[in-house]
């Protein structure tokens, strides 16, 4: 444990072991925990599942910022003791417990959650479980790698767990901590660019509260970011661009800030700026940072970086922690209620790049469920930024599955995003801005532009059946609209054969 880690000295008592401060979770118990793909306790689901390994049975309520590492959202699914699980998550095992019904799961999108905390949407918030760097003279938590719900957490709580972590050096200062007021009471939030800040560089805590303190030496897994793929460099040069393009036509002001969804499309695109001229300084106004972000405050391209988490590969965080007080004047580490606020989000003008699974010809987009069925992750903060950006981009490879599937369709199969949140596509092919046409225009652009080759005819020979079968608005054949699935689900191929 760095020194000074614990500087409010009654604390100092409540120093334990992980079984023992497991023992305050018992069956049933609603447990909520730090950790927004980075930043979760580790301790804890550990002793856990020793417990449950010694023949125990219980089932925990686990409610995170978001995504957790495998040591946590993996090992609990594993071992069968997660009841219910919200919000967004991302891990393999976990995935197939919730498809099978096995685990309980609700998406949300993660703006809303702190404050459905708060009013006891999710029932009573039993334990906090959080990982910190610090604690502070006046009994406050200092966060570790993101901040997600972990303000409301710790307030609500009836009892916190808290797991120092010996990892990060200081990154006391990088975080910005405010809870708005809940309506009717609330006031607007004075963010007016990316990295205003608003709050207190700590999580305010009732130190009654804390029930155990363990000293932990584990670390997060860490990113793996793929290099970028032709598939992904090529998307992120259709956006780049098409960006510049609308600043040199003057039709919309250089000085928008970004926001990159999580995965490596996301990095390509903030990695796409690093050879590009014309785009000197950028701010981020997003949710996730990833390595790009690192790599582009180290050629002087940021101006500021806003976010909730930070998920770094094992190169760059070294970097990172190595020359933290350099990326402490660009970072900015908020609550998930404040990063993805849509008050906030449109007063920016956030030009917002989301990953989806799947699109239809009319733009409406699935994110989250495979041939409709399946959940794959989660809504997370897509809908937030999609909704309220000033300029909202939906990307995707034109196929998946090594071209078996096409991820433009005739209708989606599930819907995450509609019509009306969706400004422009964009897949590898092509990109279709779909702010100016009519829907019966952008079905025409986004076969030709969007489609895979492959796939054009098929797609092109529906949608002028539809126009002659149904007419209308948006021309549809009921009968006929999800035939891709179907044809998937029945050969393994979406292509007719
Ligand atoms: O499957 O893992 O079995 O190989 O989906 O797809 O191409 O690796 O891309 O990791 O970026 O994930 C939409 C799921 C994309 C993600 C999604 C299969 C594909 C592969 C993963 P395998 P890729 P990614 C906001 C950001 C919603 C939430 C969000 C996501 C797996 O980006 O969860 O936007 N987004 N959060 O084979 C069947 C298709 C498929 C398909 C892909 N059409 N049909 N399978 N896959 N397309 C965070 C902010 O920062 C705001």
């Amino acid at each position: 444990m760095p020194k000074n880690s614990i500087r409010y000295a009654p604390l100092l008592d409540k120093i334990t072991d992980a079984d023992t401060a497991s023992a305050h979770i018992q069956d049933g118990t609603n447990v909520f925990i730090s950790g927004f793909t980075a930043g979760y306790p580790k301790l804890i689901p550990q002793a856990l599942v020793r417990r449950a390994e010694k023949g125990e049975r219980f089932r925990i309520n686990l409610f995170a910022g978001a995504s957790t590492g495998d040591a946590v959202d993996g090992s609990l699914a594993e071992a069968g003791l997660v009841a219910w699980r919200r919000p967004y998550m991302s891990n393999r095992t976990m995935r197939t417990r919730i498809n099978n019904e096995e685990i309980r799961f609700k998406d949300d999108h993660l703006s809303r959650l702190s404050a459905q905390v708060r009013d006891g949407g999710w029932g009573r918030a039993d334990v906090a479980v959080v990982e910190a760097a610090a604690i502070t003279e006046k009994g406050h938590l200092i966060p570790t790698m993101s901040v997600g719900n972990t303000p409301t957490y710790v307030r609500e709580a009836e009892k916190i767990i808290i797991e120092i972590s010996s990892e990060p050096p200081d990154l006391e200062g990088i975080h910005d901590i405010f809870i708005p007021e809940d309506p009717p009471y609330r006031m607007p939030i004075p963010i007016y660019r990316s990295g205003d800040r608003i709050g207190k560089p700590f999580i305010e805590m009732d130190p009654e509260k804390v029930v155990a303190i363990l000293l932990s030496r584990e670390e997060d897994s860490c990113a793996v970011f793929t290099e970028p793929n032709d598939v992904s460099r090529r998307i992120a040069a259709h956006i780049l661009d098409f960006i510049a393009h609308e600043i040199r036509r003057d039709r919309m002001p250089p000085s928008l800030p970004w926001q990159s969804g999580v995965g490596d499309v996301a990095n390509a695109v903030l990695t796409g700026f690093l050879e590009n001229d014309f785009f000197q300084t950028i701010d981020i106004y997003s949710e996730v940072l990833q390595d790009a972000v690192l790599d582009l405050i180290d050629m002087g391209k940021v101006r500021a970086a806003s976010g909730s988490a930070m998920t770094l590969s094992h190169k760059a965080r070294e970097r990172f922690f190595n020359e933290l007080y350099r990326y402490k004047e660009k970072v900015v580490l908020r609550p998930v209620e404040i990063s993805n606020s849509p008050e906030v989000v449109r007063r920016l003008g956030v030009i917002a790049i989301n990953t989806a699974i799947e699109v239809d010809i009319y733009g409406h987009v699935n994110s989250t469920h495979v041939m409709g069925s399946q959940l794959m992750n989660g809504i997370g903060g897509s809908g937030d930024f999609l909704r309220n950006g000033a300029l909202s981009f939906i990307v995707t490879p034109s196929t998946a599955k090594g071209g078996k599937i096409s991820a433009i369709v005739p209708m989606v199969s599930h819907v995450d995003h509609n019509e009306h949140s969706v400004d422009v596509i964009v897949t590898e092919q092509g990109l279709v801005d779909t702010r100016p046409l009519t829907p019966r225009q952008v079905a025409e652009a986004v076969i030709k532009k969007c489609a895979h080759p492959e796939y054009r005819d098929l797609l092109w020979d529906y949608y002028q059946q539809a126009i002659r079968a149904s007419g209308g608005h948006e021309p549809h054949i009921l009968s006929e609209a999800f035939r891709f699935h179907e044809r998937f689900m029945a050969t393994g191929d979406m292509k007719a054969r």
